[in-house]
């Protein structure tokens, strides 16, 4: 298993690629539609309550959220996507500067896409695993929030995203999670540290 989190901090947040801090060290970034629980997730992971700003207004994280963990690696909290509140043209930016961090990010390790596990992956989770795949980017899926609903129910929606990536032809690994018991996510944890052992410095 891997080692807990000892040390989380947060470090900047940065509106794109360019204010980035400087690529010094391996990182993780959680993706996905707004309020999914990204934010959630990254206080889950690091076993703290507030590191990351938890909202039930969607849309607010506008930045690139950094977070130092144990010294040696970056979690980047990413703006939530599909927000429908701000305008076509502010989200038509927001994509290109995503998709220029996520292309152009050499330190860039692992993409974790987070979906509610209550709803199907949208048109665009389903647009944005494709597009990750079609570029080569290493990528897995969190099924979050399955407190809210059967262990049966979670059987199935898992069933049906393997059943969704199997037809897109795109092979990798499903966790499902709550992030209301961060034990939940020690699979997922012990995987993305396994994913960047080697491009971390002792
Ligand atoms: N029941 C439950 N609520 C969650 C879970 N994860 C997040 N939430 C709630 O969902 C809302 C959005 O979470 P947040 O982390 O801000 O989502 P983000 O927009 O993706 O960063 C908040 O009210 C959280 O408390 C979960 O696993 N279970
Ligand atoms: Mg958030």
């Amino acid at each position: 298993m891997a080692k807990p989190v000892k040390k989380a901090e947060y470090l900047l947040s940065a509106p794109d690629l360019d204010h980035c801090p400087a690529g010094d060290k391996p990182e993780i970034c959680f993706a996905g539609r707004s309020n999914v629980g990204k934010s959630s997730l990254i206080n889950a992971l690091t076993r703290r309550k507030r590191l990351a700003h938890t909202s039930n207004s969607p849309g607010k994280t506008r930045n690139l959220n950094y977070y130092v963990i144990d010294d040696s690696w970056y979690l980047v909290d990413l703006p939530g996507y599909g927000y429908a509140k701000i305008s076509k043209k502010e989200q038509a930016r927001w994509g290109r500067e995503m998709k220029r961090y996520l292309l152009e990010r050499k330190t860039l390790e692992l993409v974790v896409v987070i979906v509610d596990i209550r709803h199907k992956p949208s048109v665009l989770d389903e647009e944005f695993m494709f597009w990750l795949a079609e570029n080569g980017i290493p990528f897995c899926i969190i099924l979050n929030k399955t407190d809210k609903i059967s262990k049966t129910r979670v059987l199935q929606q898992k069933a049906a995203v393997s059943a969704l990536l199997e037809n897109m032809n795109i092979e990798v690994p499903v966790f499902t999670v709550s992030a209301q018991t961060p034990e939940t996510i020690d699979d997922f944890f012990a995987f993305a540290m396994d994913f960047m052992q080697d491009a971390i410095k002792p």
